[in-house]
């Protein structure tokens, strides 16, 4: 809850599942590391929640160099999945993640259906884990990632044989990368997910003209930042509309306007991610700058924005494809 002047507050909390979140601005996944890094720059308590970095069951190192390249209002990343894998998570992340009061949503990425479900296996056994994301939609590497979340079968499968082994809300994190993402919330709602997480980057890719090469080792990667916001509302719009479980909004989110805009495109909450390189506060600050806006027009509940669009003017060409 944020205060209001006059001592009124801006009701912001809001849960999924047995999750409680203090407000409606997570941090992204690969955007915070393990949650653990920026404590000097952050109060990581005033997030709605942290979203970790994808692990896998072994550690990795990613791609090679480089892998980040800037681009216009925004960046490129080929990380490739780098992380310290589940076991080193357990053992040098969650003694120090349990003394924070913060909603932790810990990112599982996998290269089998039989990997997602071992480390999740090894993280139920964890207290202080509040829900899981998985990671369906990694653009930069070879085996798994958008050949899961590209494939709706492959969606279904993974979040039933999940589903079956977790109490833990699950959010299932969705590509861009598709014709029709509504088809894709669906399958994860229908065998049971408590949320989709949309976007993932879209693909792209940067040139140097002069050397005519690729910028990134990998020739593509994932695209981020303000230049993806639009798609990305899109993408919200139509996968909220299609299922009527909680859509949490993330693609170029910087102020608290961008978040507000994605409520009411339909998101129940936002993540805040290339803008954490920025600056890491970002999150805490957007948090901050919805509550001031509600507060400017007179909204006492954010519940109420979600999917308030009034789209009244104009027929989206996305209503035919529900
Ligand atoms: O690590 C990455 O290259 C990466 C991942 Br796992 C992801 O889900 N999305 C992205 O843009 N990069």
């Amino acid at each position: 809850m944020h205060k209001r002047s006059g001592g009124d507050v801006v009701q912001s909390a809001f849960s999924i599942g047995s999750a409680e979140f203090k407000n409606r601005v997570l941090v992204a996944s690969g955007t915070f590391g393990y949650g653990d890094e920026c404590t000097d720059a952050v109060d990581i308590a005033q997030l709605g929640g942290v979203v970790t970095k994808s692990l896998s069951m072994k550690p990795r190192d990613g791609n090679p160099p480089p892998r980040i390249v800037e681009t216009t209002g925004g960046m490129l990343n080929s990380i490739g999945l780098a992380n310290i894998g589940v076991h080193r998570f357990i053992a040098e992340k969650m003694p120090f993640l349990r003394t924070v009061d913060v909603t932790l949503i810990v990112n599982i990425a996998a290269s089998t259906v039989d990997e997602y479900c071992a480390v999740l296996d090894l993280l139920e056994g964890e207290e202080g884990i509040d829900g899981y994301e998985i990671n369906i939609s990694c653009p930069n590497v070879k085996e798994g990632g958008l050949n899961f979340g590209t494939n709706c079968q492959m969606t279904s499968e993974i979040t039933r044989r999940l589903r079956a082994r977790t109490k833990r809300p699950l959010f299932i994190k969705l590509t861009p990368n598709v014709t029709h993402i509504a088809d894709f919330a669906r399958a994860a709602a229908d065998e049971g997910a408590d949320a989709v997480s949309v976007m993932n980057t879209l693909i792209g890719m940067a040139i140097n003209a002069r050397t005519r090469r690729p910028i990134l080792s990998t020739v593509t990667g994932g695209l981020s930042g303000p230049a993806v916001k639009p798609v990305a509302l899109a993408k919200v719009y139509e996968a909220s509309r299609a299922v009527k479980i909680p859509v949490i909004g993330i693609g170029g989110i910087t102020n608290g306007v961008d978040a507000i805009e994605f409520l009411l495109a339909g998101a129940t909450a936002v993540q805040v991610g290339t803008a954490n390189f920025l600056d890491p506060a970002a999150g805490v600050r957007v948090a901050r700058e919805m509550a001031s806006f509600c507060e400017e027009q007179k909204v006492s509940d954010m519940s109420t924005l979600v999917a308030a669009l009034d789209a009244r003017t104009g027929v989206s060409v996305l209503d035919s494809w529900l």
